[in-house]
């Protein structure tokens, strides 16, 4: 009994073994971890499937996922050479995220070599013949190229320029409402150059940052290439514990308390429903208001709008993935409304991310850095804010540190050490004596105006008659250099 107690003990530990290494085995975590799609069909008829979707909150753009990895977000995968794969991206969070396949990370946006008809890494003959391994592009299983590239027959590859990326890219920066109703959007891929040897990569055409690898395999199943090349070239964002309660990236060094800000960005701690939400927007404004504090650039205002401008999109980012986490939107026919407001949130989050690369992009392109934060230094002995190296230490002569308690007390601080106490002293000095004189014209005016007899309306003068002098007209006659 006891011998049969312990067999069916060790079975089951075997059977949940098997079942953890059969989780492990498929999350797409590393090279050894590897998340392959789901199949179907034999030989020349086997198509594979990786369902593609989006994690929103695991970074600032949001990364990658498949629905056949799990939860992991830009996994590594694996495709076998020869067979068609279809990345299906009807999914409502793929709006500005279509797939790119290159041979390094990030493709497009970094100018490295992407998977087209005409580039080949391996000196193959294809180039000439726009044959090489290329993704090809559908909605609702339509080819969007347009003049014969096919590489869905790995036998016979016909070519083209045309594989559909010009007329598939454009569709993800419709509205998205928009967006959804043209249907279901994929894109197709068979790896046919069965002489290179590294990895490729998946990534995305409108954001930066979001690639993930691509193990190649041989018909055998073996990976062609053993080790990670080339790198991927970065590291990915990881949310703090803080972000991850809140729905954002970024803001966990910011929380209420961290010394970091001194302004109050919500005055009323809510209810117990919404305290929660109040903090997470107390840390995302404090983390743009200490981002945009930044030195105004000697000579090109685009600098300094740019070096704002990125905080300041950030925490539009921030505050509506804060919503979303909130899950108080039930979009619905009944609630259009709320629709409304989701595609509105959901636009904040992916054009406001598309325009941080671009201005991110222009930075780069000029030389110019990528920020120029003034700093707060939190100065913890004294409880007060000490601020450096800021726009008057270098463009009026205000140098060293300034202490001060608040952002008012800065500003009045920065006023007086650049000269305005002078200033100010005169400009009162100069309203007061205004004052003066004028309350004094107002007391002489009035005061004659009250010994003034009451004058009754005159005759008008006879021309004719001599007008006796007056020691006003001499004194106008000698002024006009008479009279001498
Ligand atoms: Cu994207």
């Amino acid at each position: 009994m006891a011998g049969k107690a312990l067999q069916l003990s060790s079975a089951l530990l075997v059977g949940i073994t098997l079942c953890s290494a059969r989780r492990l085995a498929n999350s797409g975590t590393s090279s050894d971890d590897l998340c392959y799609a789901t199949c179907s069909g034999t030989d020349d008829n086997e198509v594979c499937v990786f369902t593609a979707k989006l994690d929103v909150y695991a970074s600032s753009t949001g990364y990658y996922a498949f629905e056949e990895c799990g939860d992991t977000t830009n996994p590594t995968i694996a495709m076998k050479q020869g067979v068609t794969y279809v990345f299906d991206q009807t999914d409502g969070t793929n709006w500005y995220h279509p797939l790119g396949f290159a041979y390094y990370a990030d493709g497009a946006h970094k100018d490295v070599d992407e998977l087209e008809p005409g580039i080949s890494q391996s000196g193959d003959t294809c180039v000439d013949t726009n044959t090489c391994q290329a993704p090809m592009y559908y909605l609702n299983d339509v080819f969007l190229g347009e003049d014969g590239y096919d590489n869905s027959d790995i036998s016979d590859i016909s070519g083209g320029e045309d594989f559909g990326l010009d007329n598939y890219e454009p569709l993800f920066f419709y509205p998205k409402g928009d967006w959804t109703d043209l249907g279901n959007f994929s894109v197709q891929l068979t790896i046919s150059d069965e002489t290179y040897t590294e990895d490729l990569f998946y990534f995305c055409h409108i954001h930066d940052g979001m690639s993930g690898r691509i193990k190649v395999l041989d018909s055998d199943g073996n990976e062609v290439g053993s080790s990670d090349t080339p790198a991927l070239g970065y590291d990915y964002e990881v949310q703090t514990a803080f972000d991850v309660g809140c729905g954002t990236y970024g803001i966990g060094d910011y929380e209420e308390g961290f010394g970091l800000c001194t302004d109050t960005f919500i005055c009323e701690d809510g209810t117990e429903d919404t305290s929660v939400f109040g903090e997470c927007l107390k840390a995302m404004d404090c983390a743009m208001e200490y981002n945009m504090r930044s030195n105004l650039h000697p000579t090109n205002p685009v600098v300094t709008f740019v070096h704002q401008m990125i905080p300041h999109h950030k925490n539009a980012i921030n505050m509506a993935k804060a919503l979303m986490t909130e899950d108080t939107l039930s979009c619905s026919d009944a609630k259009e409304s709320d629709c409304d407001m989701e595609n509105v949130l959901w636009a904040i989050v992916n054009e406001q991310n598309h325009q941080i690369a671009t201005m991110s992009s222009w930075l780069e392109e000029y030389g110019y850095e990528a920020s120029d934060i003034c700093t707060l230094d939190d100065d913890s002995s004294s409880n007060e804010t000490t601020i450096t190296k800021n726009y008057y230490e270098t463009n009026v002569g205000y140098a060293n540190h300034t202490t001060v308690k608040n952002h008012d007390v800065y500003m009045t601080k920065k006023y007086f050490q650049n000269g305005g106490l002078q200033i100010a002293n005169l400009t009162i000095l100069l309203l007061v004596g205004l004052a003066a004189v004028f309350l004094a014209v107002m007391i002489m005016v009035g005061g004659n105006k009250k010994e003034e007899p009451y004058q009754p309306v005159q005759q008008k003068p006879n021309p004719n008659r001599v007008q006796p002098a007056t020691p006003e007209m001499e004194l106008t006659n000698v002024s006009a250099g008479e009279g001498i």
